[in-house]
């Protein structure tokens, strides 16, 4: 009797186990199933050792049933490992990477077109000995105008359509700051920091209140050139400017300089060098237009009053100083036919540099 109720309670262990075993999903569930039935504190094991206890008649019987049970159960255990493993590989097959596929290109940037022109500029023009500063873009009055010998109500105001900024004004309530309109304003901020000799370009973006069309954009960037020292003349600019169209545009070029007004110089000049495209031949040339000549930068000497304005004596020192458009250069160069292209953001023209 002892023994059938011993065997019967064998039985439902050995269902409750594996019921157990089929549903649990990892190895460390596996593990803890094993100490609960064949550990050595299990259920199973408990039973095992009660067989001592039984009648003699019942030992053999119980034990031989007990150590079948043990035999079952690990043998279960065992499949039910192997098929956790299976799954977990068949799923990162599932993920594989393939390794003979060839790789997805990364979409490498590249520079744009004004600042491959203006890297270029500022080379020509440090392989002369000018030093490459910069300064800001949010200017105050006093450098964009006063000191470059523009005072206020000035007509050359009229020259540069200003952004004013409505931060600060002045005590007649004129606004005192504005986004430079030309890099011009640095040559004061250098000379006023610094003693001669000065040879330094600067490069930068300037702002213009003006209505764009295919040759003008409202910011656009600028080079800006000074030269100051005991000595210098209207010959060491033609130099300078004729050595940067040669660098620039090759030795064949011609160069040009015509009169022109900008009240931080005197003289004034306007430089233009000979269509490279037409060599002025053409009247229809998509280039020149038929005028045989490209303007590139307005240039001229130093105007004493501005080299007063930054203490110091024009009786000493004098000075040239040049401002030039890369974008117009690059137009020039690449054969661009409109501006605006430069900051449109068309990834289709930037593209082709
Ligand atoms: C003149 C004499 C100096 O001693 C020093 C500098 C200068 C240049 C002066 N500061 C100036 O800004 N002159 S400018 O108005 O004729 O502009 C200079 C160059 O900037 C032009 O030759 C042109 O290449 C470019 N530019 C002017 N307005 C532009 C422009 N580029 C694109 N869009 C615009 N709206």
């Amino acid at each position: 009797m002892a023994e059938n109720t011993h065997l019967q309670e064998l039985e439902s262990l050995r269902d409750a186990a594996i019921q157990e075993l089929e549903s649990i999903p990892d190895e460390s569930g596996l593990e803890a199933w094993r100490v609960e039935y064949l550990g050595r504190s299990g259920k199973l094991t408990q039973v095992l050792r009660g067989v001592s206890t039984l009648p003699a008649d019942a030992r053999p019987v119980i034990g031989a049933a007990g150590n079948k049970v043990k035999v079952a159960l690990e043998g279960r255990l065992g499949e039910r490992q192997a098929a956790i493993v299976n799954a977990r590989l068949d799923s990162l097959a599932d993920d594989a990477i393939d390794i003979s596929l060839p790789g997805r290109s990364l979409a490498v940037g590249r520079l744009h077109p004004s600042t491959i022109i203006l890297r270029e500029i500022t080379e020509i023009f440090r392989g002369m000995g000018f030093q490459v500063v910069e300064g800001p873009e949010v200017e105050l009055d006093r450098y964009n105008f006063e000191a470059l010998n523009i005072p206020k109500d000035h007509p050359a105001r009229d020259m540069f359509d200003t952004f004013w900024i409505d931060a600060n004004k002045d005590a007649e309530g004129r606004f005192t700051t504005l986004l430079r309109t030309h890099t011009s304003p640095m040559q004061a901020r250098i000379m006023e920091a610094h003693e001669p000799p000065i040879r330094v370009v600067v490069p930068g973006k300037v702002y213009r209140y003006e209505a764009t069309d295919a040759t003008h954009e409202s910011q656009f960037y600028q080079v800006e050139g000074l030269a100051v020292d005991k000595g210098i003349t209207f010959a060491n600019l033609k130099h300078t400017l004729h050595e940067f169209a040669r660098r620039m545009f090759g030795s064949e070029r011609k160069m040009r300089f015509r009169c022109d007004y900008f009240p931080f110089v005197e003289p004034g000049v306007d430089v233009s060098i000979d269509c490279f495209n037409c060599d002025g031949t053409d009247s229809s040339c998509r280039i020149c237009r038929g005028a045989g000549w490209l303007e590139i930068m307005g240039a001229g000497m130093v105007h004493p009053n501005v080299l007063r304005n930054v203490g110091y004596d024009p009786e000493v020192y004098s000075g040239f100083a040049f401002g030039m458009g890369p974008e117009r250069i690059a137009m020039l160069k690449y054969g661009i036919e409109d501006v605006r292209l430069f900051y449109g953001n068309d990834m289709r023209f930037l593209r082709q540099f």
